[in-house]
């Protein structure tokens, strides 16, 4: 087994502006959908000042520099630059990301930066988010300005994150704005409609002639049949299509396969709908499936799919009580829990087999990719902070479980340039606060500093001498 990293791996870090920054309303930057969500009655968290990075990111950048993370995913945040999503440039906000590049730059911690981390403008959530094609228009305007801004000194950008997520859970699942359940039309049209971004905002950059590279990052969830008959196998497929392969298809075969299609005209016609596409969409997938520079891969878990006939029901579990999570979809299937396969205390299988699998599908299915990055993975845990001292052991075995598999592919030829352990630092996580802590560093929230945890040291060891420990 390979012990060895790749030359030139990087050993990075994640985060995500909102759920670093807090300053929210700091320096003339203007709303997002987030925003108004966290501050609604009964909240039970909200977004300041989160890992105030938006303060603290010249001490991050030093711990991460002294700490061996030699690349660093940052978002930014669309409304520091735009405050109306439109229309006026916000000079603080340009100053800002100018500043946290140039430091990332000096402490020779790589950025990698993501144009839309899910904050998207509170206006244009209200005016239909993503259902609404006049935000793609929107979107790629905002893309010319950061590409002007700061595409002298990126050399990594990503379009969106995840855009699964921003389907899945603001209209299937109900734990992200606007909380809509079951609406599997509304979750396919919002992943065909944010593709159609994606591509026309890659045209762009590649358009500009700017020095670096641009990919997206797709959060891609395995899928495996809870035991192997036809039903079952089925119920794995049709999760798959609308998880992921639609979307892998828009970006690298720059259309749908007529298989994909059949799977997620399935689901459309179980659950009622239809996909609303235009003739110039295809063109623009097909001029973006040819130049997309790299994928970014963000892997968690994977999905045990049982044939299920039933209608939809969903429990999230954002607390941390394990064993409290149910998820069926209609003409889809029932996420089942596997008795073999050990979970987090939020219910997410363990499986770093998923994503070995999912690295040889890319490479098997898309062989186009150029390259990947595992641009998030990591584990959610309750840490326990004794005399400032974290010991997170748990986390160190999934990370450890993950690379193993990460460097089987690569072994066996798949490119792999790095690896963004979720996360750098604490911070904020969307639907289940601040007890769910992600980070390389403790966060002591009450006081804001940092702590580096177990994981931290092991990190920096790893990164140093580029093997496996
Ligand atoms: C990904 C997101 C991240 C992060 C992570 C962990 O889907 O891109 O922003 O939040 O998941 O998720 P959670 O905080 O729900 O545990």
């Amino acid at each position: 087994m390979a012990k060895k990293f790749p030359t030139n791996f990087i050993f990075g870090g994640a985060t995500a502006a909102y759920q670093v920054e807090g300053a929210t309303r700091e320096d003339g930057r203007g709303p997002c959908v987030w925003d108004e969500y966290m501050n609604r009655p009964g909240a039970r968290f909200n977004a300041d000042p989160a890992s105030d990075f938006y303060h603290q990111y010249p001490a991050d950048l030093q711990l991460a520099h002294d700490f061996g993370v030699n690349g660093i995913r940052i978002s930014l945040s669309w409304t520091r630059i735009l405050p109306e999503g439109e229309g006026k440039v916000n000079p603080a906000g340009i100053d800002y990301y100018n500043k946290l590049i140039d430091e990332c730059i000096k402490q020779g911690v790589e950025p990698f930066v993501t144009l839309h981390h899910f904050d998207t403008p509170l206006k244009y959530f209200q005016n239909g988010h993503w259902l609404n094609r006049d935000l793609i228009d929107k979107f790629v305007a905002y893309a010319k300005i950061c590409f002007e801004a700061f595409g002298d000194r990126v050399m990594k950008w990503a379009t969106f994150n995840e855009p699964w997520s921003i389907a899945q859970n603001g209209y299937l699942a109900g734990n992200f704005p606007p909380n809509e359940t079951f609406q599997i039309e509304k979750a396919i049209q919002i992943e065909h409609n944010l593709m159609v971004a994606h591509a026309r905002a890659l045209n762009l950059y590649k358009s500009m002639n700017l020095p670096g590279r641009i990919g997206i990052v797709h959060t891609l969830e395995g899928k495996e049949a809870i035991t192997d008959t036809p039903a079952n196998k089925h119920a794995r497929d049709l999760d798959d299509a609308i998880s992921n392969r639609f979307m892998l298809d828009a970006c690298y075969l720059g259309k749908y396969s007529t298989a994909t299609m059949e799977l997620i005209g399935e689901i459309l016609q179980k659950n009622g709908g239809q996909l609303y596409t235009e003739p110039q969409d295809f063109d623009d997938f097909a001029k973006a499936a040819a130049q997309i520079d790299f994928l970014g891969m963000n892997y968690y878990s994977s999905h045990f799919l049982q044939a299920y006939e039933g209608e939809s029901q969903v429990v999230n579990n954002s607390t941390g009580e394990k064993g409290t999570s149910v998820f069926c979809l209609k003409g889809i299937g029932a996420r089942v829990s596997n008795p073999e396969v050990p979970t987090t205390d939020w219910d997410w299988p363990i499986y770093p087999e998923g994503l070995y699998r999912q690295l040889k599908r890319i490479a098997q299915d898309y062989p186009n990719y150029k390259e990947i990055f595992i641009s998030e993975n990591g584990m959610g845990y309750k840490d326990d902070f004794e005399d400032g001292k974290i010991d997170d052991t748990p986390r160190i075995e999934y990370v450890k479980k993950h690379l193993e598999a990460i460097l089987k592919a690569v072994e066996e030829g798949v490119n792999v340039g790095g690896y963004y352990i979720w996360s750098l630092m604490d911070v904020l996580s969307w639907s289940n606060g601040y007890n769910k802590r992600y980070g390389l560093f403790y966060v002591d929230y009450a006081t804001q500093k940092r702590y580096p945890k177990k994981s931290a040291y092991w990190y920096k060891a790893m990164s140093e001498c580029g093997e496996l420990l």
